[in-house]
């Protein structure tokens, strides 16, 4: 037994606790190392005649990545605490693991057990139920459609005239996503995910001018009242872009500090280093990235706190919109976003916390910052199989294992799943235009755990390398909009309604990698039913042995409606080049 890879801490995604009084305990261990672990666990106070009452309980084993095994059970601890270690075993023994260490005797003194002192239910993480069930749409607004030519800015080009760049324009506005509607409500999206859309210079809106106010290239604040009324009406939440980490150069605070250097009283929201301020070479100030256009705010001075508190106030107390996103959330200190926090759930307690982080996020996912992340760990991997082509099917699963265990499970059914943004080159562009690909990843996004967002266009096809290629406008003319795979997302979107197993209820557990050479296959299972998605990640024919035997048992294609009893207990699934099925039995 390799004993230095036995991993088991009591916080997060390791032990935590959900809002039903369940509390969750994982554990890992060298890939095929043990053959079975258990939990040793009891009440820490519940002792009779001098011995601790404990019972225990196996784990199972929920995956496997490069290099490790994960182990998973359940407990409802009856008074909300918890003492505990474990049983591991292999083929030669059977050993006792716990905070103070490995040990040969099962574990008897509570002094030296892992500890989940108390479950407080003000701690627990708690998303909002909604996120789960939602499919997300990303507008970015100076592209998606122009409603009202009157507000268009100088110099706006017809639409669709020019590839993008980073200065022009094309007069998307608001009113071009009221008219569009029906549309949305086509395609079975039932949330919109919006970059900025507050006053600002660029046409990406992220150097903001002013917190309060609608850009006027983009509307008034009525408009977008409007707008979430009738998108409530429709069924869609709406979520708006925070950019907290740093302001525009045209903000008025930072032009005062311009002007008036170390007199300025607003010297001290921004993290200067020397007076008068410049740009060039660099900036002497702090930025987002090295763009002097975008200063760093400093979110610990008192003043610039309670300032974008109250702009996160305003836009949901006022608007009464559902959903933030915090634009570099890491950037900003922990503290702020704790505040930020109370602030907004005070008002509205559903609403959706989102933060842009693209790295392991778990510092902020503990219950007392965000509700999810956008999770492009989730997309790296999906690209580097499908488009990169950089990892084999056995790579990528043990990829999606990593992710998957990175953390606790009522955080993963709320992660906000991409597989493209106005960051990245379109999924289409990626997959070097084959569309059977691009459907392929819609089938794994729209089936999978988490909250799945389209980036507008996608879903027709629009193509479109980095930033600012990946701008472009929206392409209204159906004729030239790729309507087959329009049909095939929105299916897919059908689907994961009409069943909440293809959404987030059950697991999603992998078939082992080695089982298939080239199909990539989850089972999302709830013990009863079950939903099986099989994915041919290569440009041939196979025929793929069913792993399980459903003798006696209906089976449904859900993709086709097809229904048939299985007669053997060996049953295989043909499928086409880059062809998938989803089954259920
Ligand atoms: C502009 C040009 C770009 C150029 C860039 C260089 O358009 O072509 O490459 O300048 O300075 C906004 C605009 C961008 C603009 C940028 C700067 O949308 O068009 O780029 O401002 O003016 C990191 C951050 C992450 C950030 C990405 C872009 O961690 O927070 O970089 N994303 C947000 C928004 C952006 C927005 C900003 C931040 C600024 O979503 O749209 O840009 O408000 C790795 C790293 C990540 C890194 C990621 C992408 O994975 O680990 O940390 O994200 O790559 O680069
Ligand atoms: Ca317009």
């Amino acid at each position: 037994m390799l004993k230095e890879a036995i991993y088991h801490r009591p916080k997060d995604n390791y032990a935590y606790a959900c809002t039903n009084g369940d509390l969750h305990i994982r554990l890992r261990s060298k890939r095929d190392d043990l053959q079975s672990v258990s939990l040793i666990f009891g009440d820490p106070y519940h002792w009779e005649e001098g011995k601790w009452i404990n019972e225990e309980q196996k784990l199972i084993k929920t995956g496997s990545d490069q290099l490790f095994d994960y182990w998973f059970t359940s407990v409802t601890p009856p008074f909300r605490r918890l003492k505990y270690g474990f049983s591991l075993s292999d083929e030669v023994e059977t050993i006792y693991y716990t905070e103070k260490g490995f040990m040969s005797e099962r574990p008897s003194d509570t002094r030296d057990c892992f500890a989940f002192p108390f479950i407080n239910s003000i701690d627990i993480f708690n998303a909002p139920s909604w996120v789960k069930d939602t499919v997300w749409y990303q507008i970015f607004p100076e592209r998606f459609g122009n409603g009202n030519q009157a507000n268009d800015p100088e110099g706006t080009l017809e639409w669709g005239s020019a590839e993008p760049n980073p200065t022009n324009f094309f007069g998307g506005d608001i009113e071009g996503v009221i008219n569009h509607i029906d549309y949305l409500k086509e395609l079975g999206i039932t949330g919109i995910y919006f970059t900025p859309i507050f006053k600002a210079h660029s046409n990406h809106k992220y150097d903001t001018i002013d917190y309060l106010e609608v850009d006027p290239q983009f509307g008034d604040n009525e408009t977008f009242k409007r707008l979430v009324k009738v998108c409530h009406e429709n069924g869609i939440k709406i979520m708006l872009d925070a950019v907290f980490n740093h302001s525009g150069f045209y903000f008025p605070q930072f032009q005062d500090v311009l002007e008036n250097g170390d007199q300025s009283r607003f010297k001290d929201w921004f993290h200067t280093r020397e007076f008068p301020l410049k740009t060039e070479p660099m900036p002497n100030y702090d930025t987002f990235a090295f763009t002097p256009f975008m200063p760093k705010l400093n979110t610990e001075n008192h003043e610039v706190k309670e300032y974008l508190l109250e702009v996160g106030r305003y836009w949901v107390r006022e608007f009464d919109i559902d959903g933030w996103r915090l634009d570099v959330a890491n950037e900003v200190d922990h503290a702020f976003w704790r505040e930020f926090r109370q602030e907004v759930k005070k008002i509205k307690p559903d609403l959706y916390i989102l933060g842009e982080i693209w790295h392991d996020s778990m510092p902020w996912l503990r219950g007392d910052q965000f509700d999810a992340v956008m999770n492009y760990p989730f997309t790296t991997n999906i690209l580097n199989l499908f488009a990169k082509k950089s990892i084999s099917n056995k790579e990528f699963i043990e990829n999606m294992v990593t992710v998957l265990h990175m953390y606790p499970k009522n955080v993963n059914e709320v992660a906000f799943n991409l597989v493209g943004s106005h960051d990245t080159p379109r999924i289409l562009t990626e997959c070097d235009e084959d569309f059977r690909k691009v459907k392929l990843i819609y089938a794994i996004m729209l089936t999978f755990i988490g909250t799945p967002c389209i980036y507008y266009g996608d879903e027709i096809g629009i193509s479109g390398d980095q930033d600012p290629g990946c701008r472009k406008c929206m392409e209204w003319d159906e004729s030239k909009q790729n309507r087959d795979l329009f049909d095939h997302i929105k299916k897919l979107i059908q689907l994961r309604y009409d069943h909440p197993l293809l959404a987030n209820e059950g697991e999603l557990t992998f078939i082992p990698s080695d089982y298939h050479e080239t199909c990539i296959a989850y089972t999302k299972s709830n013990g009863t039913n079950s939903f099986f998605v099989i994915v041919n990640t290569e440009d041939k024919e196979v025929n793929y042995p069913l792993p399980f035997n459903l003798k006696g048992k209906k089976i449904r294609n859900v993709w086709t409606n097809e229904e048939f009893a299985a007669e053997s207990n060996e049953l295989t699934v043909n499928l086409s080049g880059f062809g998938f099925s989803i089954l259920e039995f």
